[in-house]
C-alpha cells in the first residue's frame, strides 16, 4: 500500500528500510567529522547519535520510508551565462514541494493503518534534520551511493530529491543494491577542486558548498575554479555516465522552472538588480544563499562555454 500511494502522489520511486543504527556510519561519520570535512557547517557535528540511529530522533520509529522525485529539467539553462545548479530551477523551493507530497502520503498511511503508525514528534524529513537521507536510501533499496557521494538510482541516476518519512509500524523491507560505479573515476576526475577522493567529499573544497552554504568570503585559491558555477554545481553529476543513461526530463508541475531565468544571457546576470532578484527567485531554493552573495560570485566567475556535454559521453 505505501509503494503504491507513494507513486499516485507522484514520487518517482519508494522504498522502505528497517530503522536500526547506523553502526559503520557512525564511524565513518566521526571520522569525516574530525578531518574537518563539514566545513563550517556545525549542524552536522550536533545530534551525532540522532544521525546515526533513527529511533534517537524518533523513539517509536520501526520503518524508515525513503522516497525519490525526479528533478532533471526539460529545458537546460544557456550554457554561457553563470550556471545555476538543476535543483534550483524550479519557481518552488522542492523543500516545500517535498514536505507537500509527503504530508499527503502521511494522510494515507493513517487512513490506512491508523494515527498510531506515525509519532506524534516530527516524523517526516527534507534535508533540514540530523538524518543521512542517502544512506537510508541506499539501504532501502533505492540505488547506490556514487564516488561522488550521491545516489543513483537505476531508472532515474542522480537528479532526484530524497525525502523521509518515519512510521511507527513494520512492513517489508527492501534490500540494498549493487555498487556499479566499477572503475569509472569520472566524477572524482572531473571535480574543479578535487573536492571528492576515496567516495569521500570535503566541504571546504565543494563548488556546491562554497556558493550556497559558505557565509564568509570564498577562499581566493578558488576563486579561478569556480567554473561558471553561481549556485550549487552538477559537475560531477553531468559526468556520470549513469545520468547520461537514465536522466530523463521530469513532469512535476511543482517543479515548474523560472523559465525566463534559464535564458538570461551574461549581461542580465552581471546587471541583476535587488528588484530582479527577488521578483524571479522571491519562492526559489535561490533566495536562501541572498542576493548580496549571488552577485559576489558573479564577480568572481568567468563566463564561458561548460565544456561538459553529457550528450557526448560515452558509456
Ligand atoms: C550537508 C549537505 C551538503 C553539503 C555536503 C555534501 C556531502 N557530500 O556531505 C554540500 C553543501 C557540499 C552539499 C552539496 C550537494 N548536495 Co547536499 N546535502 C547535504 C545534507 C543536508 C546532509 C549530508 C550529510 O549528512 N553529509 C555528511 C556526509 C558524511 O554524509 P553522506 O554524504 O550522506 O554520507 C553518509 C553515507 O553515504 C555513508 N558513507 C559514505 N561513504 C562511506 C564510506 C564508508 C566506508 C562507510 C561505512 C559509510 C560511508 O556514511 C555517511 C554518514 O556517515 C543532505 C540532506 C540530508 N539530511 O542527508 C543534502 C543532500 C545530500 N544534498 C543533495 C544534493 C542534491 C546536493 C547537490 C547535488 C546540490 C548541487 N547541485 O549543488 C550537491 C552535491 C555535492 C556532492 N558531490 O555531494 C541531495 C542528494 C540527492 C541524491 N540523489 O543523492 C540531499 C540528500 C538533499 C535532498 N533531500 O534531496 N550537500
Ligand atoms: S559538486 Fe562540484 S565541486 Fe562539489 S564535488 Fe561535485 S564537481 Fe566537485
Ligand atoms: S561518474 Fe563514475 S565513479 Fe562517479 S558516480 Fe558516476 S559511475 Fe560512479
Amino acid at each position: 500500500m505505501i509503494k503504491n500511494a507513494a507513486l499516485s502522489i507522484g514520487f518517482d520511486a519508494c522504498g522502505i528500510a528497517k530503522a536500526d543504527e547506523l553502526s559503520d556510519d557512525a564511524e565513518f561519520l566521526q571520522s569525516w567529522l574530525q578531518k574537518g570535512n563539514h566545513a563550517e557547517m556545525s549542524y552536522l557535528a550536533r545530534n551525532f547519535e540522532k544521525r546515526t540511529d533513527p529511533r534517537k530522533l524518533v523513539p517509536e520509529c520501526k520503518s524508515v520510508v525513503v522516497v525519490l522525485l525526479n528533478y532533471y529539467p526539460k529545458q537546460i539553462q544557456n550554457t554561457i551565462a553563470p550556471q545555476i545548479a538543476k535543483f534550483s530551477y524550479s519557481k518552488i523551493d522542492y523543500h516545500l514541494v517535498m514536505k507537500l507530497k509527503l504530508r499527503e502520503l502521511e494522510r494515507q498511511i493513517c487512513d490506512c493503518y491508523g494515527h498510531e503508525s506515525v509519532s506524534d514528534n516530527q516524523h517526516v524529513f527534507v534535508d533540514s534534520a540530523p538524518v543521512l537521507e542517502r544512506r537510508w536510501a541506499e539501504r532501502a533499496g533505492l540505488g547506490w551511493l556514487g564516488k561522488h557521494t550521491q545516489l543513483i538510482h537505476p531508472g532515474l541516476g542522480s537528479y532526484t530529491f530524497i525525502g523521509i518519512l518515519m512510521l511507527n509500524i513494520d512492513a517489508e523491507y527492501d534490500v540494498p543494491i549493487r555498487n556499479k560505479c566499477g572503475n569509472c573515476t569520472r566524477c572524482v576526475d572531473a571535480c574543479p577542486t578535487q573536492a571528492i577522493s576515496n567516495g569521500s567529499l570535503d566541504a571546504r573544497k565543494c563548488i556546491s558548498y562554497q556558493t550556497i552554504e559558505n557565509k564568509n568570503e570564498i577562499p581566493s585559491e578558488l576563486h579561478t575554479k569556480l567554473s561558471n558555477c553561481i549556485i550549487g554545481c552538477d559537475i560531477c553529476s553531468d559526468v556520470c555516465p549513469w545520468n547520461k543513461k537514465w536522466s530523463k526530463p521530469h513532469s512535476h508541475e511543482e517543479l515548474a522552472p523560472i523559465s525566463e531565468v534559464l535564458g538570461w544571457d551574461i549581461a542580465k546576470w552581471q546587471n541583476l538588480s535587488k528588484v530582479d532578484f527577488d521578483s524571479a527567485f522571491g519562492n526559489s531554493a535561490i533566495k536562501r544563499a541572498g542576493f548580496q552573495k549571488v552577485k559576489q560570485i558573479i564577480a568572481l566567475t568567468k563566463p564561458e562555454k561548460s565544456e561538459i556535454n553529457v550528450e557526448n559521453l560515452d558509456l
